[in-house]
C-alpha cells in the first residue's frame, strides 16, 4: 500500500497464543515474532526485494541476538514488579507486549553497539567478529545501525500507537537516545588528538559524566521508566528519583565494564578489551592517576594510548602495582551497600525494580 502500517492496524496484532514457561525462551520467542513482522513490513510497504530482506534479516540475527538480554528481560521484570505491587500477575498479553518493549531496548542497544565498535575499532562482540569486521559489511555497518534505530520506532508504532501513553514512550526513547549520544561524544572526545600523552582530561568528574550519559540512561533508566509509564506513574518527582538511582547503578555497571575490559576473560565477556590502546577515559586510568607517583605517571604517559602489546602490558602492570584490583573490590562492596541504602528510602516505586537491576550485576564476570 505504501502507506506504512496504519495506526489502527496495531489493534489487529495477533500475539503468539502461548510462550515457553522459561523466561529466557519466552523472551527469545518474541524476537522471532518481531523479526518476521519487520521483514514482512519491508516486503509489503517498501517494495523490499529478496536481497534487501535477506540483508535486514542477517543484520538482525547478527546484531540483536547473543547478548545477555539483561536490559530487555529487565523490562518484563519491571512490569511484573509493578503488577505484583498492585497484587496481581502479568497477563499473557502483557508478557508479549512487555517483551516487545524489552526488545525495543535491545534493538536500541544493537544500534549503539554496531556504531560503537566502528568508533572504538573493536574486533569482537558477543563472541563473534564485530559487524563492521565482516568482509561484505564494512562501512555499510553505519547504515545498518541507522536501520536498527528506525526499527525501534516501527515496533513502538505498530504495537503501542493506540495507547494514551504512546507519545510519552516515544519521547522517552528519543530523549534517552540523545543522552547516550552525548555520552558517546564525551567518551570519544576525552582524548586530544594533537596531544595523545595528555592525560589531564581523565578526571573523576569527567568520568562520571561520560558513564552516566553513555551507559546509565539506556541501560537502567530506560527499562525503569518504561515500566513506570506502563504502570501509569505520573509524578515527575518519581521519575527524577528513579533517574538518580538508575544513574548510580549505571555508573557501577560501567566501572565493571571498564574493569573487565582490562582484567576480564575475553572468552567470558565475548569481546577483547581496547580501552588502553584507544586512549579511553576508563575508570582504571582515572584511579591510576589519582594514586600514581611522578615516576608512575611518566610510565603511563609513555605507554598509554599506543597499540603495541608490550606497552599495553606495561600499563596493566602499573595497574597491578597500584593494586587497582583491590581498589575495585572495595569500590564494588561499598557502592553495592550505598545503592541498597538509597533503594530502602524509595516510597512509590516497588523496590524489586531496583533490586533486580543490582542483583543481576553485582560481582559479575561478564
Ligand atoms: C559502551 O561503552 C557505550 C555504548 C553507548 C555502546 P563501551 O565502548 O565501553 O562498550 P563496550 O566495552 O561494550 O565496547
Ligand atoms: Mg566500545
Ligand atoms: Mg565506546
Ligand atoms: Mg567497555
Amino acid at each position: 500500500s505504501g502507506q506504512g502500517l496504519a495506526v489502527e492496524d496495531s489493534a489487529l496484532v495477533v500475539y503468539p497464543r502461548e510462550l515457553p514457561g522459561d523466561p529466557k525462551k519466552s523472551f527469545e520467542a518474541m524476537h522471532k515474532f518481531l523479526v518476521e513482522e519487520l521483514v514482512a513490513d519491508v516486503a509489503d510497504n517498501y517494495e523490499g526485494i529478496p536481497a534487501q530482506l535477506d540483508w535486514i534479516q542477517e543484520n538482525l540475527e547478527y546484531n540483536t541476538k547473543g547478548g545477555k538480554m539483561n536490559r530487555g528481560m529487565g523490562v518484563v521484570d519491571v512490569l511484573r514488579a509493578f503488577a505484583e505491587a498492585n497484587g496481581r500477575e502479568l497477563r499473557h498479553e502483557e508478557v508479549c507486549r512487555g517483551s516487545i518493549l524489552g526488545w525495543c531496548v535491545e534493538w536500541l542497544q544493537a544500534f549503539f553497539l554496531v556504531a560503537d565498535d566502528v568508533m572504538d575499532r573493536s574486533l569482537t562482540r558477543r563472541g563473534q567478529p564485530c559487524w563492521y569486521k565482516v568482509p561484505k559489511v564494512q562501512e555499510i555497518a553505519i547504515n545498518d545501525s541507522f536501520i536498527l534505530e528506525a526499527h525501534v520506532f516501527k515496533m513502538l508504532k505498530r504495537h503501542f500507537a493506540h495507547e494514551n501513553y504512546y507519545l510519552q514512550l516515544v519521547e522517552l526513547f528519543h530523549d534517552v537516545t540523545y543522552r547516550t549520544e552525548m555520552g558517546q561524544l564525551l567518551d570519544l572526545t576525552s582524548q586530544p588528538m594533537d596531544a595523545p600523552s595528555d592525560l589531564t582530561r581523565f578526571t573523576p568528574v569527567r568520568y562520571r559524566m561520560i558513564v552516566r550519559y553513555k551507559t546509565a540512561y539506556y541501560t537502567f533508566y530506560l527499562p525503569c521508566a518504561i515500566g513506570m509509564i506502563y504502570a501509569g506513574v505520573k509524578d515527575p518527582a518519581s521519575y527524577r528519583l528513579a533517574r538518580d538511582i538508575c544513574c548510580r547503578i549505571g555508573e557501577f555497571f560501567q566501572i565493571q565494564d571498564d574493569y573487565l575490559d582490562c582484567f576480564g576473560d575475553p572468552e567470558v565477556i565475548g569481546k577483547v578489551g581496547t580501552d588502553i590502546q584507544d586512549n579511553k577515559c576508563s575508570w582504571l586510568v582515572v584511579q591510576a592517576l589519582e594514586r600514581a607517583s611522578k615516576a608512575q605517571k611518566a610510565v603511563l604517559i609513555q605507554n598509554y594510548a599506543i597499540d603495541e602489546e608490550a606497552k599495553i602490558e606495561r600499563v596493566k602492570e602499573l595497574y597491578r602495582e597500584l593494586k587497582l584490583e583491590k581498589v575495585y573490590a572495595k569500590y564494588e562492596e561499598d557502592t553495592h551497600k550505598q545503592i541498597k541504602e538509597l533503594i530502602a528510602k524509595v516510597e512509590d516505586i516497588p523496590h524489586a525494580v531496583f533490586h533486580q537491576f543490582i542483583d543481576k550485576i553485582y560481582k559479575r564476570s561478564k
